[in-house]
């Protein structure tokens, strides 16, 4: 058969295959398994689809080419209504401090019992091909497969939420989502309909402030907190309930990017979160969480100034410490991203014994909303027949039939009670009992009266900022509203603000130009502006320890200081930092060693925002090669403008004043490297991630 004749030849230094139609394979290894169709028919040509005579019209009759192409395009399945773009990985959760006291759930009571673990972080408001770094909550949806059936804490990285009730839900995707009519913008909030919504919506104020904080644009999935959001409940084997809240503390402490970075990385690395949870899970650099619970009882509930069933409010860790049980580690990627991350599917209704709901009115809308959208978007009832989906203890039931059928129970008695089969029975000890609460009131279509406080807490977040922080959530607010096209809405955002801290809201006015500021929107709840700062509500106050896990870009030409550069990558090694070259050419750079040290990245395609600090270790020559060349300008301004530590060699003043960045310019942030230099110490400095005070002088309007 002409399909079938192959030759070989050499491409490049590889001896390869070619068949009579010019594509080219690698030398099949023996016993390398043979092509076949989804029946398993061995096919003999997978380049030409059947055809009267070589340039005759194609056959119906080539039944491989229309399997192939009937099952490409069916390829996609709807991408989720929110959370569209997410990636998962794969791990596992090791109690370290006993609740056995507050519940009966076996995951939470046996200290050092390992339970596998998939998480799958998102954006919310993007499409599945947006970019990571959008201004947006990530979801921190995290499914325990334990010995007790699939417990799901599909959580966010922000405590709060926008909405109350589930009502609202809808409404408030379909705002923030690109405009109806003209399908932009892609994964943003600033534009007129999300802020005319959260202007008409003041319980959105809190969240607002949240969003518009440096929350919104962290560094890496590694570096967020997660949270999951509502008041649950624990409870014993005796009926004993005992509120909780949850969350996740990453080891390596928070960190974000800032706007202008952020901006500029989207289109640069659009998977800029992607690759980094790839490259550290890949490279061993196993990210962890703690799980902290926050346990609370009736008594502080009745007495909180808020309500507990409220997800707009969060309880301030200094009121409810966070005790920490449990670490969640991240070990594993996924062999396929459709199977795995895209078919996962997380549900809140998905608890063991011994945790149970509260009625938080968002929350119960959830555990109708989660079963609902999987039935359409994985195409039926049996997506929980997906090996990720799959509880990984023993499960029994009589649930048959459908699209996908995969687990059918067997014999004959597919119904109990029945006395032809033993099969499955329920156990009244062993199985789940909702928490037995009282129902008083009567049916009803209002909130608890505390509900209706929604500046409270913003004002107590806003206040626990430290400055640099505080300027970028008014520096967002103006960035945001200034896309948003009615003067109206401006308007009605500074209206709320004025009850959260007066300071901003005219800030937040005259980087508007305002004419005038509004009056306050009048407050439905007085304001309660006595609520003590909360330091663990900042980043930066509960920033990094160490400089692990953070990337350093090195910029390298020919006649590189081979000695620097090795005691370079020594420090960054023994403090777990990790180290790309930038060069003129990703083949490498001639170091004074005469060696050829391979780069990570070309300079065109390397800016300065896709480190979290720079090293310039040009020669002189090198650096006068890179005079003209923008890019390598950009990579210094940039790192300049974006507060990052410097570490420079002399020979790279001249591109650095080329760049606009001066001697006058030269601040603490900068560190000159001399012969044999101290880069340990350079590394110790970069423990604080950024040069905060230098931001004054570089964004000025
Ligand atoms: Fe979700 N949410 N949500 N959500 N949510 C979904 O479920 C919904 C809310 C969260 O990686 C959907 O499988 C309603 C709060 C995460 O697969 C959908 C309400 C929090 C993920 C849905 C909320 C979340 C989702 C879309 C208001 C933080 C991604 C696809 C009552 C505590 C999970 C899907 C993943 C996904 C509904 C509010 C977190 C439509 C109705 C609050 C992390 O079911």
């Amino acid at each position: 058969m002409a399909g079938s004749k192959r030759e070989t030849v050499k491409l490049g230094d590889e001896i390869v295959e070619r068949g009579p139609q010019g594509a080219t394979h690698q030398v099949a290894s023996p016993g390398a398994p043979v092509l076949t169709t989804q029946q398993g028919l061995p096919v003999s040509d997978d380049q030409n689809t059947q055809k009267a005579g070589p340039r005759g019209p194609a056959l119906l009759q080539d039944l491989h080419f229309r399997e192939k192409i009937f099952h490409f395009d069916h390829e996609r399945i709807p991408e989720r209504v929110v959370h569209a773009r997410g990636y998962g990985a794969h791990g596992y959760f090791e109690l370290t401090d006993s609740l056995a006291d507050v519940t009966r759930a076996k995951v939470l009571s046996e200290v050092g019992k390992k339970t596998p673990a998939f998480v799958r972080f998102s954006t919310v408001a993007g499409s599945q091909g947006s970019f990571d770094v959008a201004r947006d909550v990530r979801g921190f949806a995290v499914k325990l497969y334990t010995d007790e059936g699939n417990w799901d804490i599909v959580g966010n990285n922000i405590p709060v939420f926008f909405i109350q009730d589930a009502m609202k839900f809808p409404d408030m995707v379909h705002a923030v989502k690109q405009e109806a009519d003209r399908g932009f913008p892609q994964a943003q909030s600033a534009h007129d309909t999300f802020w005319d919504f959260a202007s008409l919506s003041p319980e959105t104020t809190h969240m607002l402030m949240w969003i518009m904080s440096d929350r919104a644009i962290p560094r890496s999935f590694r570096f967020m907190e997660g949270f999951g959001v509502h008041s649950f409940r624990l409870v014993t084997a005796e009926g004993k309930s005992t509120y909780v809240k949850f969350h996740w503390k990453p080891k390596l402490g928070m960190q974000s990017v800032v706007w202008n970075e952020a901006v500029k990385i989207n289109g640069a690395d659009p998977d800029f979160h992607r690759r980094d949870l790839w490259t550290a899970i890949t490279n061993g650099d196993f990210p962890e969480w703690e799980l902290g619970v926050q346990l609370f009882d009736d008594e502080f509930a009745d007495k909180f100034d808020f309500d507990i069933l409220d997800a707009t409010k969060l309880i301030p860790e200094e009121l409810v410490p966070v005790r920490r049980i449990g670490r969640l580690v991240l070990d594993r990627m996924v062999d396929n991203f459709f199977a795995e991350t895209e078919q996962v599917a997380f549900c809140t209704q998905n608890i063991v014994p011994g945790v149970d709901f509260t009625n938080d009115p968002l929350l119960q809308g959830r555990n109708f909303s989660y079963l609902d959208t999987q039935t359409k978007r994985l195409g039926g009832p049996n997506f929980t027949h997906i090996p990720i989906n799959a509880p990984k203890c023993p499960f029994h039931n009589f649930q048959q039939d459908g699209h996908m059928a995969m687990h059918n129970p067997k014999g004959r008695a597919n119904y109990e009670p029945s006395s032809l089969d033993r099969g499955p029975r329920e156990s009244p000890t062993a199985g789940y009992t909702p928490f037995q609460e009282p129902l008083r009131d009567a049916t009803t279509r209002e909130r608890g009266a505390l509900f209706a406080d929604h500046y409270s807490q913003a004002r107590q977040f806003y206040i626990s900022q430290t400055e640099p922080e505080q300027t970028h959530i008014k520096n967002a607010f103006v960035f945001e509203l200034s896309k948003v096209e009615v003067p109206a809405i401006r308007e009605r955002v500074v209206s709320h603000l004025l009850n959260v801290d007066e300071m901003l809201a005219q800030q937040v006015a005259q980087g508007l130009r305002l004419e005038k500021i509004p009056q306050a929107a009048p407050p439905a709840r007085p304001v309660v502006s006595t609520l003590p700062e909360s330091p663990a509500l900042s980043i930066i106050k509960n920033g990094p320890k160490s400089f692990a896990g953070r990337k350093l870009g090195v910029l390298v030409t020919d006649g590189t200081d081979a000695t620097l550069l090795s005691g370079l990558m020594k420090a960054a090694a023994d403090e777990g930092t990790l180290v790309e070259l930038v060069a003129p050419a990703v083949g490498g750079v001639k170091t004074t060693d005469g060696k050829l040290v391979p780069a990570g990245q070309k300079i065109v395609g390397a800016p300065s925002v896709l480190y979290d600090a720079v090293v310039l270790l040009p020669s002189a020559d090198g650096a006068a090669l890179l005079n003209d060349e923008a890019t390598a300008r950009d990579f210094i301004a940039d790192a300049f403008a974006h507060a990052k530590f410097i570490a420079y060699v002399k020979e790279a003043r001249p591109l650095m004043e080329r760049a606009g960045v001066g001697p006058s310019d030269m601040d603490a942030g900068f560190a000159e490297i001399r012969a044999g230099g101290d880069f340990a110490g350079f590394l110790t400095t970069c423990r604080d991630v950024r040069f905060w005070d230098r931001e004054k002088r570089t964004h000025t309007v």
